[in-house]
């Protein structure tokens, strides 16, 4: 009885718009929720690192590396502010790590696909720190003051991240056929794994039921995914790039893109695990973990001492 009464003073705070905060009392389910999706988010970050980092040593030019290098930094910077706001709901990050390092924890799918060319790095800022800009957008009005207020610093970090991607692609699109052609290729290969960010369609989301009655997510996946594909067509015409969709229409009814059915099959294939770098991805941070073990241990024997 006494829950129940918690429950419905919690659902009317969060109805009347009032931010929770860590010290707050929440439903057991509504810090699950958080640390589910917090705890992937926060991985998504440092995952994400890896494709682009693939690159830096290939960079085109010295200007070209000194930004990609600082757009990896603020990945790890934005995994740590996440991680960090997971933590206010209980959890140790140490523990979050280690289920991703067992495969029981996802993080998102688009990391899950190779950099093959120098037009990724166009692509993941563009689409990619994109997609996520339109979802982040939304969580930083969402319920739970700590990750609104981390997504908050992140979506403008990831606004300075999107426009180098698209900047990156602007500038192949001015040059040779064969920089064009790179850049049309790479797009091939990045629009609809892009798409597949924003989750399964909402009819197949069980999460978001929950998520948005507790004003975690305020928008649905489909509505997410509706506006990143409206802001992205006339983004991708101004440049010259056609998106690989042929059933992508303006539709004078509705004032949004039509557009042509996502592989679904594709999708839960790569969260179950089978992308193509799915391994590849965790194998490089379980080596960097495990590779930086002796400095975890001697900056705990130092602290120790000092304490
Ligand atoms: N990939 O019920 P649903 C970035 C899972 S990184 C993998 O709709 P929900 C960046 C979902 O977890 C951006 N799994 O779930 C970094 C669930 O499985 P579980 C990352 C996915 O939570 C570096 C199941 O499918 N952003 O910006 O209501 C460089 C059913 O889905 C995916 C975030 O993580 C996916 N794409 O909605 C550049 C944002 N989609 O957990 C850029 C925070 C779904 O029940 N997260 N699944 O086993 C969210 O907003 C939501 O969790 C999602 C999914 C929209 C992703």
């Amino acid at each position: 009885m006494e829950n129940e009464v918690l429950e419905k003073a919690f659902q009317d705070k969060i109805d009347s718009g009032i931010v929770i905060e860590p010290k707050d009392w929440m439903p057991d389910r509504y810090r699950k929720q958080l640390i589910r999706m917090m705890s992937q988010h926060a991985h998504s970050e440092v995952v994400g690192m890896l494709p682009e980092g693939n690159w830096i040593t290939r960079a085109p030019s010295l200007m070209r590396k000194l930004i990609l290098l600082a757009k990896v930094q603020d990945e790890a910077g934005h995994g740590l502010y996440i991680y960090s706001g997971t933590e206010t709901l209980g959890v140790m990050r140490k523990d979050l790590v280690a289920d991703l390092h067992s495969g029981k924890a996802k993080y998102s799918s688009i990391f899950n696909y190779p950099t093959l060319t120098w037009a990724d790095m166009g692509s993941i800022g563009w689409l990619v720190d994109g997609a996520a800009i339109v979802n982040q957008t939304m969580l930083a009005k969402c319920s739970y003051g700590p990750y609104s207020r981390a997504m908050i610093r992140i979506c403008k970090e990831e606004n300075f991240h999107n426009k180098q991607g698209y900047e990156i692609l602007a500038t192949l699109m001015k040059g040779t056929p064969e920089q064009r052609a790179m850049a049309q290729e790479s797009i091939n290969r990045f629009w609809w794994p892009a798409l597949m960010m924003f989750g399964p369609s909402d009819k197949d989301s069980p999460n978001s039921g929950e998520l948005i009655r507790w004003k975690v997510k305020k928008q649905s996946n489909d509505e997410l995914r509706q506006r990143f594909i409206d802001r992205s067509v006339e983004q991708a015409t101004a440049i010259g790039l056609t998106l690989p969709d042929p059933d992508l229409k303006y539709n004078e009814v509705t004032g949004h893109y039509d557009f042509g059915p996502i592989n679904w099959e594709e999708f839960y294939n790569v969260i179950k695990g089978n992308g193509p770098c799915n391994k590849q991805r965790l194998k490089a941070r379980r080596d960097a973990d495990s590779n930086g073990k002796w400095v975890r241990d001697a900056a705990e024997a130092y602290a120790s001492k000092h304490n």
